[in-house]
């Protein structure tokens, strides 16, 4: 009878033990989670800048149109195409995106561009590839469930290419 009750505390102890270690144990999951606070404005990861690593591609946007490299783009729910924008270093650079649906955003911090980009409308985005790296760019109004995914990547390649 003893014995018994000694099985029988051990037991629910053994169990008080688990549920405290398995409410620990979704805390911690739930904290790696929450590294989102880090989010930039409007609810979206800014990446940071980045090198131009060895496997990118080095095939060139765009055409050059009297000087210009003119890159033509299209923004839709919920990417950019091409996503990938590939220039020389001190190119004058102008994107020609055009939104198929709603209105969309394209952001690139580097360069300090903001602009909306208003359904079937094609707006033109211009600046100078000043030097080489890799910067993310990013919609930036937000246009629905996918908004957070929709981003790209501009690459500079450095002079010596
Ligand atoms: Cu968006």
């Amino acid at each position: 009878m003893f014995r018994q009750k000694g099985i029988v505390i051990a037991l629910s102890a053994l169990m008080t033990l688990l549920i405290v270690l398995s409410v620990l144990a979704i805390r911690l999951h739930l904290s790696r989670i929450e590294p989102d606070d880090h989010k930039g404005y409007k609810g979206y990861a800014h990446a940071k800048s980045g090198q131009i690593e060895p496997s990118d591609e080095k095939t060139l946007s765009g055409d050059i149109i009297n000087g210009v490299r003119v890159v033509k783009m299209k923004a839709r729910q919920f990417e950019f195409e091409p996503n990938q924008i590939v220039v020389n270093t001190g190119e004058k650079v102008r994107l020609e995106i055009t939104s198929e649906d709603v209105t969309h955003g394209f952001e690139l911090d580097e360069f300090d561009i903001e602009r909306q980009l208003p359904p079937d409308k094609t707006v033109s985005i211009d600046f100078t590839a000043k030097k080489a790296g890799k910067h993310t760019f990013y919609c930036s109004v937000f246009c629905g469930h996918g908004h957070d995914e929709m981003q790209g990547e501009l690459i500079i390649l450095p002079a010596d290419k």
